[in-house]
């Protein structure tokens, strides 16, 4: 499946897409929203381009159709649920049957191999258990690839380290936030990395740069992959990195992936940046067609040199609701993150404040210096942070006030971190 040519793999999508669009018509919101648009029955999903014509899905949609709305199969089929974290208003809600279990399994374990693992593996999962979806999600997998699986769960950070060794763990899942600051307690730990086996990461559930990776990798003496996914299309194994960690590969049997422009809804080609939207065309319990995600990316041009023909998701970019409007400049985090990142005397975390100073916004970059590079030297401090701002002013065009603070000292999040502190609206 993982070769299939263009052709056959269409061919497959095409089945699948009627297949969904059949469970969709079961709910009362699919059946108003397809009929508007001509389809009333599978057999008007005549080929993939008739995909263009069903309207899209988004976040709002499902919060209106909480808790059950969406459910097109009897409750008696669904064997799980799992709904998103809810911080920014009503969760979206997701049943599962067996069967959609028995694919999003699959899924990960196919994620897993692309990246060289296997059953000699002992895999220590540190994504949250529970309603988040990164702890079940990758540990069937796994299990199912036959790996030795750790089901830590988040947070615990010393018996983590401890584990780690003990185990000779050799695979981590663990958000890239984490992964750094746990490298932090490794000295304290008394733990070198002699000790341990650490040979993979698999890094996802929010955004990092490409230097975040790179660094990460250093630090541990790891190969990190980048993983993808969001609680509405499962969850993790959407797309992930194969052994050439050169962009995702989306699975295209069972994922349909359009990049749009995020005003107009119009499509782009492949290489352009946009808002990426899904489609899950192997769902029964909670059908979701043309899902608006949020992020923003792009697919790239080309092929992989490990001969898979699924498409790659370039690294996400960001999400149209994290971008910051500064004074006017769009900015995405990531842009800060990518900068800060370059520097080597940078420490392993960093957040960014907003705040009013007059009617002007202004931005502050906390930024946590590494250890051993503090020698009692005001004046190389200073120009340290000068060095940061010039980078950031040259990249994002606004001139930020950067504060630099020791290693291990801005707060920690076990699970995603929140990065960005906005005080613009308080008095
Ligand atoms: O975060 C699923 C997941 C778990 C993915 C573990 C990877 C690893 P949600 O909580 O629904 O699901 O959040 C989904 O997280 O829309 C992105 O904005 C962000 N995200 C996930 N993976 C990445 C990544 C899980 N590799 C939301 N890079 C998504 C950037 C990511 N952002």
């Amino acid at each position: 499946m993982e070769t299939a040519g263009r052709k056959a793999m269409d061919a497959l999508r095409l089945k699948n897409l009627r297949k969904v669009v059949g469970y969709a018509l079961r709910t009362p919101f699919y059946q108003a929203r397809l009929k508007a648009a001509g389809i009333t029955s599978p057999r008007d999903i005549r080929s993939l381009k008739d995909l263009a014509r069903i309207p899209f899905t988004s976040k709002e949609d499902l919060r209106e159709c909480y808790p059950n709305g969406l459910l097109a199969v009897p409750m008696s089929r669904v064997v799980r649920i799992h709904t998103s974290s809810g911080t920014t208003g009503i969760p979206t809600v997701i049943h599962h049957t067996k069967e959609d279990l028995a694919v999003w399994t699959d899924l990960v374990a196919r994620s897993i191999t692309a990246t060289g693992a296997g059953k000699h593996d002992i895999f220590q999962n540190m994504m949250t258990y529970g309603m988040f979806t990164g702890g079940l999600g990758l540990h069937y997998g796994a299990e199912r690839v036959g790996m030795t699986v750790i089901p830590m769960g988040g947070g615990n950070s010393r018996r983590q380290i401890q584990i780690m060794k003990d185990f000779g763990t050799t695979v981590l899942h663990i958000t890239p936030s984490y992964m750094l600051h746990l490298h932090s307690l490794l000295a304290e730990c008394k733990v070198t990395l002699k000790d341990l086996r650490l040979k993979k990461a698999y890094l996802g559930a929010e955004p990092y740069s490409e230097d975040t990776r790179r660094k990460i990798e250093k630090l541990w003496q790891i190969d990190a992959y980048n993983s993808y996914g969001l609680s509405e299309m499962n969850g993790p194994g959407v797309a992930f990195e194969c052994e050439h960690k050169n962009g995702m590969h989306v699975w295209e049997d069972v994922y349909c992936v359009e990049v749009i422009d995020q005003r107009t809804g119009a499509a782009l080609e492949d290489g352009r940046e946009g808002e990426v939207v899904f489609t899950n065309l192997l769902r029964e319990a909670t059908p979701l067609l043309r899902y608006r995600t949020r992020d923003v990316a792009a697919i790239l041009k080309g092929a992989c040199p490990c001969g898979r023909t699924h498409r790659r998701l370039a690294r996400i970019a960001g999400r149209t609701d994290d971008m910051m409007i500064i004074n006017g400049v769009n900015i995405y985090p990531s842009q800060i993150e990518a900068v800060i990142m370059q520097v080597p005397e940078v420490g392993n975390n960093y957040q960014i404040i907003l705040e009013k100073s007059g009617s002007l916004d202004s931005l502050t970059v906390k930024v946590e210096i590494s250890s051993g590079m503090f020698k009692g030297d005001l004046a190389q401090i200073d120009r340290l942070k000068e060095r940061i701002k010039d980078n950031l002013r040259a990249s994002i065009i606004i001139s930020p006030r950067v504060e630099l603070h020791e290693p291990g000292s801005l707060p920690v999040f076990e699970g995603k971190a929140k990065r960005v502190v906005d005080d613009r609206a308080k008095l």
